[in-house]
């Protein structure tokens, strides 16, 4: 038994998440902790809102809400999405928490200590009228290269030409409309990370295990050098953590927080801390303190491909630089992207399915299941409703649900709602379970390296062998000559849905449930042991026919959600 700490990216505030997020870090970071768990490992997974920066405080200006007030009321609506689809974490936290300001605060104060930290002077545009510096998402003017009217600060969305804020044309604020603005100086703190490029470098390349796609990505920021450049760790927001210097206001850093991408990775630890503080674990530093216990702990972060620059080069720079004890992480799992029929999936354009309404349509492990198995692991992966219907139908309905309700009806019909007896298992029922061993252990070994679609074709691949075994021994024909014979099959099918139940629980946990609810049993105990494990639910066990475990998605419906879902939704929703 080992301790394993697993991290899931944590989502923005802002709006709720598609399933292109879903599949890019929370839902295989549940798998891998339900998983863990089941194996009899000791887990916590953490998981949180990201609540800083101008999104959060434009989602909010949007939805016409003081910021704390909508971050509070979208931390909830998350939270209750989250447990809809059956995220296990131990503790849902929030980057605002006070924990969470203390932690940081006390890291740029103790990277400041170690000279980590320099002071720089830059110039910024500065919106008299609302009485602030303003980021470049705050400023809308016309383009200089196609006069488009609306364009960003930072980027013309219609040509794409990136901007200085300085080059558009009437500049204006987006907070008041106000033009008089005036470009001033203003002082941040940058984290000299440049500093610990060598340090970086070596750990990096030490991580020979880790996916092609997390260190390709860190060593190509680490020699195109832009990675490493020393980088601004505050800004001039009013939402987000005050800059401190341990208990006092950081001289010249007055109405200045930290920048949102410093303190959200602080907030897997504070999560923890959040986690013992709300009284649902003890001893928070022997999961990050090398020092308290958290030695023998595996780190495992799961994130989108586009986070991992920041948890390869950035967070590590900010708890290597310390000089304390801080648990590193061991293994970075990262994820390409889930696209949507034909272009991508888009908070920003409200493009696709986002996971209120994904429960909406239908019950979690459907989605569950098509998402984790077609994880974008090597490439991206597309999501069409065609394929949805056609591989939810075909590996939930067709194959694990008629398994289960063929054998349990047939059972009740020809016997009674009881195992039957039978005799001992012959060369047949000797060959699946040699069968099942070897696909046990393949499968067994997939989950433990988190090859997220090798696991869920292992485990189809299970769920096949009860199918096959059926059709080449037919029970219902065997009847007809051999009731004893019969039994036998039916009371080795019936033990093999509680071996389904206990293998899929970490993929599909509801329909697992009902499974083992049906078999009125326990136990679930691994099949480590096939035989043993077919054998676990004794001659004369009652059970029950279980509701229809998965129902079929019909033309209809596929054809109805393509043309709803073909449009767009308002990203603040
Ligand atoms: N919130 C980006 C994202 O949701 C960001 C991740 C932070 S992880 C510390 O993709
Ligand atoms: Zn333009």
């Amino acid at each position: 038994m080992a301790r394993h700490l697993i991290t899931s990216a944590i989502p923005y505030i802002n709006g709720i998440k598609h399933l292109g997020n879903l599949v890019g870090s929370q839902l295989p970071a549940d798998l891998y902790a339900r998983y863990l768990r089941q194996r009899g490992h000791e887990v916590l997974f953490l998981c949180a809102t990201d609540e800083h920066g101008t999104p959060a405080e434009l989602a909010a200006a949007k939805a016409g809400k003081p910021v704390a007030e909508y971050c509070a009321e979208m931390h909830d609506v998350q939270a209750k999405i989250a447990e809809g689809f059956g995220l296990s974490f131990d503790h849902f936290g929030r980057s605002s928490s006070p924990q969470n300001h203390k932690l940081t605060q006390a890291f740029a104060t103790r990277l400041a200590e170690v000279g980590l930290i320099k002071e720089v002077t830059e110039e910024q545009v500065y919106s008299v009228a609302d009485g602030r510096f303003l980021p470049d998402r705050y400023i809308e003017g016309t383009c200089p290269n196609c006069g488009f009217e609306s364009a960003r600060g930072d980027q013309c969305d219609n040509c794409t030409k990136q901007l200085d804020p300085t080059d558009l044309i009437d500049a204006h604020s987006t907070i008041s409309g106000s033009t008089e603005l005036e470009v001033r100086e203003t002082k941040h703190l940058y984290l000299r990370q440049s500093e610990l490029k060598d340090d970086l470098a070596a750990w990096i390349e030490s991580k020979k295990d880790w996916p092609i796609l997390t260190t390709s990505i860190a060593k190509k920021w680490l020699t195109d050098g832009d990675g490493l450049q020393d980088r601004g760790i505050t800004r001039d927001l009013d939402w987000g953590i005050p800059v401190m210097k341990g208990d006092d206001v950081w001289p010249g850093m007055e109405g200045k927080v930290f920048y949102v991408w410093f303190d959200a990775p602080i907030e897997y630890i504070a999560c923890a801390q959040e986690w013992e503080d709300a009284g649902k674990g003890t001893d928070w530093a022997r999961w990050w303190r090398t020092d308290k216990g958290a030695d023998d702990v595996t780190y495992t972060q799961f994130m989108g491909k586009d986070n991992v620059p920041f948890h390869t080069l950035s967070f590590p720079a900010t708890i290597m630089g310390t000089q304390e004890p801080w648990k590193l992480v061991d293994y970075i799992k990262s994820f390409n992207y889930l696209n949507y029929d034909g272009g991508q999936f888009s908070t920003s354009r409200g493009r696709g399915v986002f996971m209120d309404q994904a429960l909406e349509l239908l019950p979690s492990d459907y989605w569950r299941w098509w998402l984790l198995s077609h994880a974008p692991e090597s490439s991206d992966a597309e999501f069409t409703w065609e394929n949805f219907q056609t591989d939810a139908n075909k590996d939930l309905a067709d194959v694990l649900g008629n398994f289960v309700s063929r054998i349990t009806k047939f059972c009740r019909s020809k016997f009674s709602e009881a195992v039957p007896a039978g005799g001992a298992y012959g060369p047949a029922e000797e060959q699946l379970i040699a069968d099942l061993t070897t696909r046990i252990r393949a499968y067994e070994g997939h989950m433990d390296a988190m090859e997220v679609r090798k696991s869920a074709a292992e485990l189809r691949a299970i769920w096949v062998l009860g199918n096959e075994y059926l059709q080449a021994n037919a029970p219902w024909t065997t009847f007809k000559t051999d009731p004893e014979t019969a039994a036998m099959q039916v009371r080795l099918a019936l033990n093999l849905i509680r071996i389904y139940a206990v293998l899929s629980a970490a993929f599909i946990p509801d329909a697992s449930k009902s499974m083992i609810d049906a078999m009125q049993t326990n136990d679930d105990t691994w099949p480590t042991d096939v035989a043993a494990a077919l054998n676990a639910l004794p001659a004369g066990h009652a059970f029950t026919v279980p509701e229809n475990l998965f129902r079929k998605i019909t033309d209809e419906e596929r054809e109805e959600w393509a043309a709803r879902f073909a449009g767009t939704r308002d990203a603040g929703e």
